[in-house]
């Protein structure tokens, strides 16, 4: 009896603790653990500081990892990243892109630093989608956009001093991802159709010509 009520209060502590730590660790918000929703390569970057440690392109590619935070340090510079092809952001219900930037709210370390952030179907043209200050999200409907590609993270910060200058973007991630939507304005498929058709009228025909 004892033996049981023991492994009971045992189970319960675990519970709580595991709980607990979900929340402080995430605030609330969790970090998807769907790599596909993540950008996929750095196209371009540009970054800061003499003395900025990170610098590597992998710092800033796939899921959040909140044991084992590396961030790319923009250093007052910008990068581009490429969500992929078929893991382009959609606009749905409310935000669609969580920018991760080192902070004390979602992270517990490190003072939240501003970054602007714009998207592009084509690396053409840019929307923007306004400033974020630490770990932030966007929505696409508040560009001409109904779905982007690519997203670009320009620094508000002047920093290029010490290890980690500027803002530190650990990961890009779209709240909602797929592939390019079909349009909403139904394309008549009848060229296709109609190709099709005589082709199987044709070859029935000649089938027809050939049993005579
Ligand atoms: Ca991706
Ligand atoms: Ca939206
Ligand atoms: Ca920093």
């Amino acid at each position: 009896m004892l033996e049981r009520k023991l492994s009971y209060m045992i189970i319960s502590l675990i519970l709580m603790l595991s709980l607990s730590f979900t929340a402080f660790a995430a605030d609330g918000r969790t970090a998807g653990t769907d790599s596909r929703a993540y950008a996929n390569a750095v196209v371009e970057k540009e970054l800061g500081g003499t003395t900025n440690f990170n610098t590597y392109d992998h710092y800033i590619i796939g899921v959040v990892d909140i044991n084992k935070i590396e961030p790319l340090s923009l250093g007052g510079g910008y990068v581009i990243v490429d969500m992929g092809a078929n893991e382009l952001i959609l606009d749905e219900e409310g935000d669609d892109l969580r920018v991760y930037e080192k902070d004390q709210i979602f992270y517990g370390k490190d003072t939240p630093e501003a970054y602007e952030v714009f998207v592009s179907q084509d690396m053409q043209t840019w929307e923007s989608l306004g400033e974020g200050l630490g770990t932030d999200e966007f929505d696409l409907a508040d560009s001409k956009l109904n779905w982007a590609r690519y997203v670009k993270i320009e620094d508000r910060e002047t920093t290029t001093t010490g290890r980690e200058p500027g803002s530190d973007i650990d990961a890009v991630e779209a709240l909602h991802f797929g592939e390019e939507p079909k349009s909403a304005v139904p394309v008549p498929s009848t060229p296709g159709f109609t190709v099709v058709f005589s082709l199987l009228a044709f070859v029935g025909l000649i089938f027809l010509e050939k049993k005579k």
